[in-house]
């Protein structure tokens, strides 16, 4: 094994100002910072939001400023390993609650962040992506990906609630991440491509040669579908356990570049232990109370909680009742990068 390295100390003091002089820096006192062994040292610290303490202060955002003054009315739920106000849940997911009250818009902009959001309460609320209209009810996955035009609106009466999950970290680390404006869109007077041209999983609509199939075929993963097949899936499941990934229907690719989305279901008092994984995620729960240990720490969640898993971690997950979660994760974007791992 290798030898302690040398410490920054160890220098002289006036070749250490030449250094500096220089605009250079000596790797070797640096070297286990950027380079631990076996595994990396996350920064990320288990995070538990529970919604009945966050919705609260949300519902107060909505008193206190006009959609008209935010853009986007959201609470960012921030990584305790960064500390108060860090605009990201891990070092690349983003994770924000947002709120959207009767007769609201939030106005249509794009960008270069791609975004998967969970609907968490309400009835009436929308999102347009390219022109297509989106309903958003209960547990819905609605994808706005980077670069399509999107926009929120509310013909309901009661506030609706979502959870925003943007790759915004990666994007902002890579000085790649701005917005444009535009003017509301008008869209198309027809239900999304979920209940039109891919109603039913292995179908897809039949086109021409010339024609080619969009990037983002479908971006409304409707609950009710997936809710249906986890528990299809789970009365033929070994462990009392399911998940479903959310995928492009057209080419079977995770459903967004950087983001993955995957719907779980747990059995009433089955206990999962998942290998330590490379990625990492966070965890909605859609219904269901159960506990979850992430590194030594226990969150006991009930239905609209969300918790954050850092990267390398140790997590065991019980469900007191039959639970479903949706888990947002950064493994597509690992595996882009050629490192995506899982330890037993
Ligand atoms: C955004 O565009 C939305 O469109 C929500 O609803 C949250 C956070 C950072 C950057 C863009 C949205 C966002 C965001």
């Amino acid at each position: 094994m290798g030898q302690a390295l040398g410490t920054l100390e160890e220098l002289p003091q006036e070749y250490r100002d030449q250094l500096t002089a220089a605009g250079v820096a000596p790797l070797w006192p640096m070297m286990r910072n950027v380079l631990p062994h076996d595994a990396p040292m996350p920064i990320t610290k288990p995070g538990f939001w529970r919604y009945d303490e966050a919705r609260p202060l949300l519902m107060r955002a909505g008193e206190l400023t006009p959609v008209e003054k935010a853009e986007r009315r959201v609470l960012v739920l921030s990584d305790p390993g960064r500390g108060a106000g860090a605009m990201q849940a891990t070092a690349s997911i983003y994770l924000g609650l947002q709120l959207l009250l009767p007769g609201e818009t939030a106005p249509n902009h794009v960008h270069t962040p791609s975004a998967a959001r969970i609907v968490v309460e309400g009835e009436g609320g929308y999102t347009t992506v390219d022109g297509e209209k989106l309903p958003m009810e209960e547990g819905d996955g609605i994808l706005t990906p980077g670069g399509e035009w999107h926009e929120h609106g509310h013909d309901g009466d009661e506030p609706v609630v979502w959870l925003d999950a943007l790759d915004l970290p990666v994007f902002y680390y890579l000085e790649g991440s701005y917005a444009r404006e535009g003017d509301l869109q008008s869209p198309r007077n027809r239900p999304d491509a979920s209940q039109v041209e891919y109603l039913a999983s292995g179908l897809a609509p039949t086109r021409k040669r010339s024609e080619a199939a969009r990037r983002y075929p479908m971006v409304r993963y409707p609950w009710v579908r997936t809710q249906q097949a986890l528990r299809e899936m789970l009365r033929y499941a070994a462990h009392g356990f399911a998940e479903l990934d959310y995928v492009n229907p057209e080419t079977g690719a995770d459903a967004l570049p950087t983001i993955g989305f995957t719907a779980g279901m747990m059995a009433a008092g089955a206990s999962v232990t998942p290998p330590m994984r490379s990625s990492s995620a966070a965890i909605h729960i859609i219904s269901g109370r159960g506990k979850t240990t992430v590194n030594g720490e226990t969150f006991t969640w009930g239905p609209k909680d969300t918790f954050s898993v850092p990267v390398f971690a140790e997590v065991s997950h019980q469900a007191d009742e039959e639970a479903f979660l949706i888990k947002v994760h950064d493994r597509p974007l690992q595996e882009k990068l050629g490192y995506y791992e899982e330890r037993d």
